[in-house]
């Protein structure tokens, strides 16, 4: 090995020093270990592993980064990455000088790639391929890709291999995402508060936009560029018509301008009656020819500060918010207005489909697939509609939303919940990888077996181009972002499953222990185990059998099952569990609200049939007797009690398991884990004793023996008040 070879030659000798000095900082900073920086650590790999890399990455070759704000992007990148993991940083160069260069270019930045007729063609705009070659004589590895953002997401998946200790001795890995829009959406308002934020502030700074650009915003966009999301839907989908004033666009422009270089486009939530609002007209009616030159002329405003604006994302006739219902027109008419508008500049509309009126007496699961799936072909082709995982509403389990499969002619986004509004808030540990994947692979029949919800969402089942998939945030100002570390495991799930549906929630999940903490057998053992096991924990201790919806008004903060005063019907817990002295579960079969009947035939049977629908959506679909035999063996009673009690015990066992590895652990980021640990053990008995007290009070039953009884009187738990409970 030359002494020289990771000494820059001279020409370069001003960008590099910037580049090392910037990863010399950047080194320094985390050593904190609070867990501001996510994925994107670079702590120093093991010894023995460093060593095996770093002759294979002793030079960085990347044409054109100095006329590429994306190329140089990715350069500091890489440097900042390798540097910090082998602790030595490759030199950036001009010209292959030997084995262990890595060259990062398009096909069209450099002769070399070009001559080397690599098979770019069927990876599209996003994918790359990365390759272990030979180009004159000397041994290295290629990053190409047809476009710069495509060489960006090859970077990062690189560095991903070094962080995972993986070998790129032979390497031969192209990727592509299979969904088209991968999204963000923050529930952020205006005054920074966040709906069912759990992690401090919004991050946007909006007052002090566009002029103060916090760092974090930049490594917000380094941060899901290495997860693969490309949009971020800014503001709350209970928008304020203010985030569409000139006042505002030029902050959402400035944000816009900072995650250009990382393949990020702006999406805005947009408010219906915003014409009324902001724009002087005395009517939002789609019919209108005035409204609709008011959204043509908005559009045009916003794509003159942001050329390439995403779309909007809209709420509408859902919980109070506008709609073109107010005009006696269809959520299709509703959605085409702003469609039209954008379509000229390649913008799309994301129309929501959660919503449910008041004085709609059908089952509350029933209503979006009522009103939507009579729509389908009514849909500009720029329209997708987004339909959360689940027909209610995020709640720790749910049978996957009946409208995927159903409208064959409409493309249909998923919407997940990364902010566990429903699983604990910030505080339980709830990997929620199992959820997602629970929901992606199952199969809806639409099409015959085999017709899976990734593939409505991929577009592969009926042949859609526009694909889609949004994450709701758990992003705030917290130091490290998310609340607590484990958090952070929600929001890289959600990214690589967005990218790559058919991942499994554990490949996932031990790719992140190795980046977030370390490369230790027994950490990753353990940590895995700990991240599977939890998210059943959380619907063992609140919402066990496929309940639902048992929290307390509002804030959603612990149990409420006993609640049944609400003005609405649907928003009452009783009104889901339906419990009394004989049994308890809402009867979604064709004896009671038919729901099931919204599913393609075989779903439809399976969910219909006590025994066939399985014990964990059993309450979901079907009213029973107390002592129903369960699957188990035991009675309904016995099996809900023994759910509540197994959720208690694994909430304790999570907290065994962490304290364990304590020597693995650096002490800030175990400390903070393991006194939120303490929190889910405490809150988990809560739930399951106000539950268990609850569920006794009605149904008259003993304790099956072993259970122990509830701590306190049922009026003790129902008289906890939680008005300052975050996320309201
Ligand atoms: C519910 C939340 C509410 C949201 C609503 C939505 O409680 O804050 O506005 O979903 O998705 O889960 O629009």
């Amino acid at each position: 090995m030359h002494s020289d070879a990771f000494f820059p030659p001279r020409t370069l000798l001003p960008f590099s020093v910037l580049l090392f000095s910037a990863f010399l900082f950047a080194a320094a900073a985390a050593k904190a270990e609070d867990g501001y920086d996510l994925w994107l650590r670079y702590q120093p790999l093991e010894q023995e592993t460093r060593h095996q890399y770093r002759p294979q990455l002793r030079q960085l070759l990347i044409p054109g980064r100095e006329q590429s704000p994306a190329l140089n992007t990715i350069a500091s990148e890489l440097v900042r990455g390798v540097g910090g993991l082998l602790e030595r940083a490759p030199a950036v160069s001009e010209h292959i000088r030997g084995d262990g260069f890595v060259l990062v270019a398009t096909p069209q930045s450099s002769p070399l790639v070009r001559a080397e007729k690599l098979p770019l063609k069927g990876l599209g705009d996003e994918g790359y391929l990365i390759r272990s070659v030979k180009i004159r004589g000397h041994q290295g590895t290629v990053i190409t890709a047809n476009s710069e953002r495509g060489l960006l997401y090859g970077g990062f998946h690189f560095l991903r291999l070094l962080q995972t200790r993986t070998s790129i001795a032979e390497v031969d890995i192209s990727g592509q995402p299979r969904i088209g829009l991968r999204l963000l959406n923050h529930w952020d308002n205006l005054d920074r508060t966040v709906e069912r934020g759990y992690a401090g502030q919004s991050i946007w700074d909006w007052w002090n936009l566009p002029d103060v650009l916090d760092p974090r915003y930049t490594d917000y966009a380094r941060a899901n560029a290495a997860i693969g999301i490309n949009g971020t839907v800014l503001n709350n989908v209970n928008a304020s018509a203010d985030s569409l004033t000139p006042r505002y666009l030029a902050k959402a422009a400035a944000l816009a301008e900072v995650f250009r270089p990382y393949g990020i486009r702006v999406y805005l939530s947009a408010r219906f009656s915003a014409p009324v609002e902001i724009g002087g007209l005395t009517t939002a009616d789609p019919k209108d020819p005035e409204v609709q030159r008011w959204w043509q002329g908005k559009a045009d405003e916003i794509y003159r500060l942001i050329p390439d604006f995403g779309g909007f994302l809209v709420k509408a006739n859902s919980e109070g918010q506008p709609g073109p219902q107010d005009y006696g027109r269809s959520h299709a008419e509703g959605a085409n207005l702003l469609a039209r508008a954008l379509k000229p500049r390649g913008g799309v509309v994301m129309w929501r489909a959660f919503v449910y009126q008041q004085d709609n007496p059908e089952d509350r699961a029933k209503q979006a697939y009522s009103d939507f799936v009579p729509l389908d072909g009514q849909f500009d082709d720029n329209v997708i509609v987004q339909v959360k995982n689940g027909p209610i509403d995020f709640q720790p389990r749910e049978p996957f939303h009946p409208m995927f499969g159903a409208m064959a002619k409409t493309p249909l986004m998923m919407e997940f919940q990364i902010t566990k509004e429903y699983l604990g808030f910030a505080s339980h540990l709830a990997y929620l990888g199992p959820m997602y994947e629970e929901v992606l692979k199952a199969d809806t029949f639409a099409r015959g077996a085999g017709s899976t919800v990734t593939r409505v969402v991929d577009g592969s089942l009926y042949g859609h181009r526009l694909t889609g998939i949004a994450g709701v945030a758990n992003i705030g100002s917290d130091r490290d972002w998310s609340g607590s570390t484990f958090n952070q495991a929600n929001w890289y799930v959600f990214g690589r499953m967005a990218w790559n549906p058919d991942l499994s929630a554990e490949e996932v999940a031990r790719d992140w222990l190795k980046i977030t903490f370390s490369n230790n057998p027994t950490l990753l053992d353990i940590g895995l185990e700990m991240m599977l096991a939890s998210r059943q924990a959380v619907v063992d201790y609140m919402t066990p059998l496929g309940l639902a919806h048992l929290m307390a008004t509002g804030h959603h903060y612990g149990p409420g099952p006993w609640v049944s005063d609400l003005a609405r019907p649907e928003w009452n817990p009783a009104y889901y569990h339906r419990a009394d002295r004989n049994g308890i579960g809402f009867d979604r079969t064709g004896d009671g609200s038919n729901a099931v009947a919204q599913y393609a035939a075989p779903v439809a049977a399976r969910f219909a049939s006590r025994s066939g629908v399985g014990d964990d959506l059993l309450l979901w679909f079907h009213h029973l007797p107390w002592d129903y035999p369960v699957a188990s063996g035991r009675d309904l009673w016995g099996e809900l009690v023994y759910r509540y009690d197994r959720g208690v015990a694994t909430a304790q066992n999570l907290q065994d398991q962490w304290h364990s590895l304590e020597n693995h652990i650096d002490p800030e980021r175990f400390d903070k884990t393991a006194r939120l640990l303490a929190v889910q053990a405490r809150e988990a008995k809560w739930w399951r004793d106000a539950s268990v007290a609850y569920f006794q009070s009605v149904s008259g039953r003993r304790l099956p023996a072993g259970s122990a009884q509830p701590s306190h009187s049922l009026e003790y738990y129902q008289q906890q008040q939680f008005p300052w409970a975050p996320g309201h």
